[in-house]
């Protein structure tokens, strides 16, 4: 608004405004003119990694002319606006989704092979941008995918990390981390360097009088830490609608060295404070469901949070409008603890910096806020010491300390004689060293809190957070299933099925609105439509096939049944279960004789997944995983019957290829582990079934696709507690089939005897938490179960049509409708004023 142009020069710039191109011959020429002047190449050096660059910053062009119309249409309209605050958004990759979503798909494929380049070999040029570890930070993708579908007016707010989710290699089966760095070319993203925000750390607190003689707090010393905004446009599908991911940069204050230093000759420390405050964006924790209390962390935590909420204060106040309206302006969703500092950064600006009065500024950010839980695992629960609280943010603990003063006080009002109350829900853990609980601060700073599927909503409200459903009523609870979007995981992901699809309904509509998918029920006794159906998936299977071949040169039978399990690798979420599953069918086959072995039904166990560094016991199940498959591929005795295969470095672009090609794929944590869940919704969506517990999400999809469509086996949730009780305190015997298999190992037939003994000893000895040995037998028969199906193709085909039919629920445009409803009051914005 500052700097508009007066209104008589105008006319000129409507003269030579922008505007995106349309056809495949303008395209053309867009790109050309980029590998012309922004790669400076020309026609004789441009290789499929220039044409890409050109073909992205062609739509990145495009992108931006509708970024720029949305974010004044929404200027202008000035209604609520919510945003998304989240320390991972992994969203892969963004050309082909941007071609999808704008429509320009076929256009593009025209052009490019015009100009003598295959779309597919483009498109897989890109670096994926994997800012996250797993299910958390793809959920808050496919919610801006859904935001902005719906024209929301929606912000994502995160951090840029320079290094992303390590790059995963295999050697000699184990695994290795190498550094992700994605930014050596990344046009998604546009560079603000006018955008910035000094943020605090350290210091001290002094309180001082201020004009009415009334004491404030006053946050002096300490260093400044600056923040740069990096923006990522997020186009909607089938809409002019392209909202905004911010990402945060870290940089130095006051240049890029020290010159004082740097005259006086000392070189390297001139460029310490840099280097130090560069640290913090740049690199992404690696763990999945684990919190690991470093200082740094809590550092990015911070400072993601000041500039955001830095910047959402000022796009307030643009406004004019009294404080008092600014939960009808704002919605601020927290994705996990992790943003929890933002509560309490809040409550420091209206009370320090604009001056308004506790009770005031508390309503307001209680108004604000809402926050999701995404795990009941202990050892995933974020605390912090009070003491690195004290000392990074000093201003902060302080407003903790009364935040909680005045939340235990008004519990004691409501709870006089109950003592241990105050103990259980207090924001400080009275440990050794004392330790403040994000959750408590996150539940006591927000109106609505929500879990992620309905047995995790159920499990907080009665185990951990049990105590604050007493104190707030049951209302501040919510559940919140969590759903995908059906533009990357079916529309981008399988491209042939989606078109068979919209062949079927009559047009593309069921990618806005999923339900309509319902309609293909009334197809599932349709001949051609069924054996096109099943080719599809036939087709998918051959090129994960040649994928396999391409990257572990183990052949596998695409005819086979295509067993799958992608996923961080992590106790709870039971690879060592699938594995130990595997090596009994080995054995099993391994006992019959020719004659039996010709009846049997071959499989392919497929594997993916990273584990945290620093997660011992999860790299050694990669390794078992990879050397059981070095036996079992080579066996000739089991030749197609049993493939077991590890794909390296499973990512989002990964994901797009495994996920259309499977039959069966694998979701079976101990029950009550999993919150939700999502490649399960993935990979049903592309008509693979299931084999799972009754956990998370799983127990919704199978309310939707039916008791039929779906292989359940397991304890149940309610359950587990007893049993780990009777294993610690009563005699444990472990499963007789579960034992051979560990026998074998323990035999060396695997090779690693040492490595793969704390395994085998976590279930034998260390009262197996996660209870594989007490659900060995039903996963096995249930696996059976699976076979037999399976050879009945016909019925088979029916299933995956009818499960496909019914997981409309499951899409994430289901979710945000219902977070805009219930959680944010927020209505989308119509695309013509
Ligand atoms: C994960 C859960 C998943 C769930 C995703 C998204 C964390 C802390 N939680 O089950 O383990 O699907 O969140 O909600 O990463």
């Amino acid at each position: 608004v500052e700097a508009s142009i007066p209104e008589p020069q105008r006319e000129a710039w409507k003269r030579s405004q922008t505007s995106a191109f349309k056809s495949s011959d303008e395209f053309e020429k867009e790109v050309v003119r980029h590998v012309e002047t922004s790669l400076a190449r020309s026609m004789f050096n441009c290789d499929e990694k220039a044409a890409y660059s050109a073909t992205s910053l062609a739509f990145r062009d495009h992108l931006i002319l509708d970024w720029n119309k949305t974010q004044q249409r929404q200027t202008y309209r000035d209604s609520k606006r919510v945003y998304y605050l989240s320390l991972e958004f992994l969203m892969g990759r963004a050309l082909d989704n941007a071609m999808l979503n704008v429509g320009l798909k076929d256009t593009a494929k025209a052009g490019l092979a015009d100009l003598g380049f295959r779309i597919e070999d483009i498109i897989g040029q890109e670096h994926d941008a994997a800012l996250g570890n797993g299910g958390l930070g793809r959920l808050a993708a496919c919610f801006l995918d859904s935001l902005a579908s719906l024209d929301f007016p929606a912000w994502g707010y995160g951090l840029r990390y320079r290094y992303g989710i390590f790059k995963q290699e295999i050697i000699d089966g184990y695994q290795v981390e190498v550094p992700d760095y994605w930014l050596d070319f990344n046009p998604w993203e546009f560079p603000r360097h006018d955008v910035t925000v000094d943020v605090q750390f350290f210091g001290s607190v002094k309180k001082v009088p201020n004009e009415q003689g009334k004491s404030v707090a006053v946050w002096e010393g300490g260093e400044i830490v600056v923040a740069v905004a990096y923006d990522v446009p997020i186009p909607g599908y089938d809409t002019p609608t392209t909202n905004n991911l911010r990402l945060w940069s870290s940089k130095a204050s006051g240049g890029e060295f020290d010159f004082q230093k740097f005259n006086s000759g000392d070189y390297e420390s001139s460029v310490a404070e840099q280097q130090r405050a560069e640290t913090i964006s740049n690199v992404l924790y690696p763990n999945d469901n684990l919190e690991r209390g470093k200082e740094l962390r809590l550092k990015q935590q911070y400072f993601w949070v000041a500039a955001s909420l830095y910047d959402i204060v000022r796009r307030f106040k643009k406004s004019k409008r009294a404080w008092r309206e600014f939960p009808e302006q704002v919605a601020i969703q927290l994705n996990d603890t992790h943003p929890t500092l933002a509560i309490v950064e809040l409550q420091r600006i209206l009370i320090d910096i604009e001056g308004l009065d506790w009770d005031l500024a508390w309503e307001i950010v209680t108004g604000t806020f809402g926050y999701t839980n995404h795990t009941v695992l202990p050892e995933a629960l974020e605390k912090w010491p009070v003491g690195l609280v004290q000392h990074l943010l000093p201003r902060h603990l302080q407003i903790i300390y009364d935040i909680n003063l005045f939340f235990l006080q008004s519990v004691e009002k409501q709870f006089p004689d109950d003592r241990d109350i105050l103990t259980r829900v207090s924001i400080i853990e009275e440990s050794q060293p004392k330790m403040v609980r994000m959750a408590h601060l996150a539940i006591v700073g927000s109106h609505k809190v929500n879990g992620v599927a309905e047995l995790h909503s159920d499990l907080i409200k009665t185990t951990i957070f049990k105590d604050f459903v007493e104190i707030y009523g049951p209302d501040r609870f919510t559940n919140v299933t969590n759903g995908i979007t059906p533009r990357r995981w079916l529309h981008q992901a399988n491209p042939r099925l989606s078109e068979l699809i919209a062949s079927k309904l009559g047009s593309h509509e069921f990618l806005k609105d999923l339900s309509q998918l319902n309609k293909l029920e009334l197809l599932v006794q349709d001949k051609e439509f069924k054996k096109e159906w099943a080719e599809i998936k036939f087709a998918n299977k051959v090129r994960l096939a040649k994928y396999i071949k391409e990257t572990t040169g183990v052949n596998v039978n695409p005819s086979a049944l295509f067993d799958v399990q992608v996923k961080r690798i992590h106790e709870y979420k039971r690879q060592q279960l699938n594995i130990f599953g595997v090596i009994h069918r080995y054995l099993t086959l391994k006992a019959m004789t020719p004659a039996e072995r010709k009846k049997q039904l071959p499989r392919v166990s497929i594997f993916g997944g990273k584990a945290a560094p620093g997660y011992w016991m999860a790299k050694q199940i990669i390794h078992l995983i990879n050397a059981v498959g070095s036996v079992v591929n080579n066996d000739e005795d089991i030749g197609d019957l049993l493939k077991v295969i590890f794909l390296e470095d499973y990512n989002v672009s990964k994901a797009e290829i495994i996920c259309p090609a499977s039959d069966i794929s694998e979701h079976i944590s101990t029950a009550g582990t999993e919150a939700s869940g999502t490649s399960n919704m993935k990979f049903v969506l592309n008509g693979g079934l299931i084999i799972g517990t009754c956990d998370g999400a799983n127990i919704e999809i199978t309310r939707e696709v039916g008791e039929n469509n779906i292989f359940l086996f397991g304890n149940l949730a309610e359950d587990v507690e007893d049993l780990r009780h009777a294993h610690t305190y009563g005699s444990h015997t472990i499963d007789p089939d579960l034992a051979k298999v560990f026998e074998e190992i323990q035999k060396g037939t695997f090779g690693s005897v040492h490595d793969f003994s704390a395994m085998i000893a976590a279930v034998k000895d260390h009262g197996d938490y996660y209870l594989v040995s007490d659900d060995f037998h039903s996963y096995i028969e249930t696996h059976t179960l699976v076979d037999e199906a399976y050879r009945n193709q016909e019925e088979w085909v029916v299933k995956s049509i009818t499960a496909v039919a019914r997981m409309g629920f499951f899409s994430s445009d289901r979710c945000i409708y219902e977070y805009a409803d219930g959680i944010w009051n927020v209505e989308p914005l119509p695309r013509r004023d």
